[in-house]
């Protein structure tokens, strides 16, 4: 058995260096739990940045994988298969929608939601051709293709990868009169996150979105919502949007869409946007492959028939309550949704790394975010004991005085 130092050592020779993970080698995962080579336990407050809603290796969605995998992986679109159509009928009639885009990354979804805004715009609005324009937010992330990044408000995620599409005008997240300021004739869609994940968790003001969907109503200009990480239950609603009771446009999903388990994302909007895409315009060599689409089926069955949304909604008012009782010199602020918070830290804190590795010392695992947050989003299967788990260890962290010291002992 290769040991976690060598295959870290491997990892660091032959890998690029485009992560700092933390130095924790894990080799299998059950449901909240996950375990390194050395067969030490953690509990996962990540899910893959909530990729994982269903948890790890969901017994359902391994079953259906296995037997999947053994029958028919991949047509491409140059043919048909008996998963596709299903996956396409059923996520539709979930989330009410008239048609679907399916994709791999939540990426490659954006992309396809960015050419569907500015093809109805030139199409169907009348822009003229070449001048369409989508209003996207500070603090934004949808991605990391280069036509992404070029919209990213964050200096490190363009750094070196320029020269970047036009077309996109940046406004600040929450601010209705910049977004109204910021529509021209020209204005096709308005790009935005129902909470801004990589952002720091960032809640909009109440109202944000059902203020946008009225003044993207009245200027025909699309509303386009990227709920690749706040939806399918994340928030305590299948998506983030029914809060306030928003339909958008197009929905972008991705990550839990397929439990983790195999990347599928999907663009998703009624037949008056959608079908601005002739065929041979858009695609993928594996977008609605039949392993994923079965996959995603039984994903989002997962989600229904075991009430996940209502599990959100019941635990994670609990966590956010519990989590603003822990007494710390260090915290500012919790904020967040659901099972989805953000321990936004004081400057002198600092920095949210150090917090992430004393609480994997404890057997707890999180991510930071900016330096300054302290990102929680465990999967949605995780019971109340094992949230009060969670708790602890995070008070421990918090509360004490030397950070260093926590832990480190083991
Ligand atoms: C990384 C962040 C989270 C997303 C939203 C689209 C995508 C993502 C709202 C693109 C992806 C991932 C990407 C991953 C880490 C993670 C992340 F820190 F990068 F920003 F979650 F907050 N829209 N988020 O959150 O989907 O192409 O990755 O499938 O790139 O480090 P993807």
């Amino acid at each position: 058995m290769v040991s976690a130092k060598e295959l870290i050592s491997y990892e660091d020779r032959w890998g690029a260096r485009n992560y700092k993970p933390l130095d924790v080698v894990l080799t299998r995962g059950e449901g909240v739990w996950v375990y390194d080579v050395d067969g030490e336990k953690y509990l996962d407050f990540l899910a893959a940045y909530s990729a994982l809603n269903q948890g790890y290796c969901h017994p359902r969605l391994v079953a259906v994988m296995q037997k999947q995998a053994a029958r028919l992986t991949l047509t491409s679109r140059a043919f048909r298969n008996d998963q596709l159509p299903l996956f396409e009928k059923e996520l539709c009639e979930l989330l009410g929608y008239e048609k679907v885009l399916p994709m791999n990354s939540g990426a490659e979804a954006v992309e396809t939601a960015i050419k569907m805004t500015r093809k109805w715009g030139y199409k169907v609005k009348g822009v003229p051709d070449g001048e369409a324009e989508i209003v996207v937010c500070e603090g934004n992330f949808h991605g990391r293709t280069t036509t992404i990044v070029g919209f990213s408000s964050e200096p490190q995620y363009r750094d070196g990868f320029g020269p970047f599409a036009p077309g996109f005008k940046l406004i600040p997240y929450g601010d209705l009169g910049a977004f109204e300021a910021a529509i021209t004739p020209n204005t096709v869609g308005l790009l935005v996150e129902p909470l801004q994940g990589e952002g720091g968790v960032v809640v909009p003001p109440e109202g944000y979105l059902a203020a946008t969907r009225e003044i993207c109503a009245a200027n025909g200009v699309l509303l386009v919502v990227d709920e690749i990480q706040s939806g399918l239950g994340r928030t305590g609603k299948m998506l983030c949007c029914e809060h306030e009771g928003v339909r958008p446009d197009v929905i972008v999903l991705g990550k839990a869409l397929a439990g983790g388990m195999y990347p599928v994302s999907a663009a998703l909007s009624d037949a008056a946007v959608m079908d601005v895409f002739e065929p041979g315009d858009h695609g993928s060599t594996f977008g609605g492959n039949p392993l994923g689409c079965a996959v995603a089926r039984e994903a989002l069955k997962v989600i229904v028939d075991e009430d996940l949304c209502g599990r959100v909604a019941e635990l994670g008012g609990y966590l956010l309550d519990e989590l603003r009782k822990i007494k710390s010199n260090y915290v500012d602020t919790v904020r967040g949704k659901g099972l989805w918070a953000g321990i936004v830290l004081k400057e002198e804190a600092g920095g949210a790394r150090r917090f992430c590795e004393a609480l994997l010392r404890l057997g707890l695992l999180v991510k930071e975010t900016h330096d300054t947050v302290i990102r929680l989003a465990p999967p949605l299967v995780i019971t109340k004991d094992e949230i009060d788990l969670g708790l602890e260890r995070l008070a421990a962290v918090l509360g004490a005085d030397v950070l260093e010291e926590v832990g480190a002992a083991k």
